[in-house]
């Protein structure tokens, strides 16, 4: 059995959002296509309380970029975004969200930030997400969405070491690129992880 793992399409994540990527919005008529070819379909949502702890404007001082210590672990800073119940944290107006089958919000808790779809980052908590495509049969994922260097990596990594057969649709995630080299660098770790990186094109009937 196979799934389909949809990561953060939000509108902060997509041209005029609050954490744009760029040409973000261009992996949803991807996702649409994709979304009838599977028989689960799950979502990722980034969802954070106002003042989570991800947020630069909670910390005195602080800008986007910065990188502190948040209880324990090095985190990076980021300008507000994917408020609970925010039109920027809902998904994308183009996305095909009845064919999907189950949501999983994270970064709901404001100490820990959750780039990744199954665990916060410090694998403190699960979201529930691997038990649920356990108990449901998959073996295989195709993870798509954004952000490639972010959440869509970190997804993918925990994907594999879940026990996941996994898939990165290359063509279907677009990175925040801090540093410019940065998505060709998460694609490459994934790749070493064994994430294989596939196209679209070839999943296409
Ligand atoms: C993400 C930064 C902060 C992502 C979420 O979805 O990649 N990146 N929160
Ligand atoms: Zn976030």
């Amino acid at each position: 059995m196979k799934a389909l793992i949809l990561v953060d399409l939000q509108n902060d994540f997509c041209p005029g959002g609050a954490l744009a990527v760029h040409e973000g919005d261009q992996v949803i008529p991807i996702a649409n296509r994709l979304i009838p070819q599977f028989e689960l379909v799950v979502a990722t949502q980034d969802w954070h309380p106002a003042n989570h702890g991800s947020f630069a404007a909670v910390h005195y001082m602080k800008r986007p970029g910065m990188v502190i210590d948040l209880n324990g672990l090095d985190q990076v800073l980021w300008p507000i975004h994917c408020v609970q119940e925010s039109f920027g944290a809902e998904f994308h107006p183009t996305l095909n969200q009845a064919g999907i089958t189950k949501i999983f919000p994270k970064g709901t808790d404001k100490g820990i930030d959750s780039y990744s779809g199954f665990f916060d980052n410090g694998k403190r908590k699960s979201t529930g997400l691997s038990e649920y495509l356990k108990s449901e049969g998959v073996t295989q994922v195709f993870v798509l969405g954004l952000a490639a260097d972010f959440c869509v990596k970190f997804t993918s990594l925990d994907a594999v070491s879940e026990g996941f057969e996994t898939y990165l649709i290359q063509d279907a995630t677009r990175g925040v690129n801090l540093n410019p080299d940065d998505t060709e660098n998460a694609f490459r770790e994934m790749n070493e992880a064994g994430v294989n990186l596939i196209s679209s094109s070839s999943m296409l009937v």
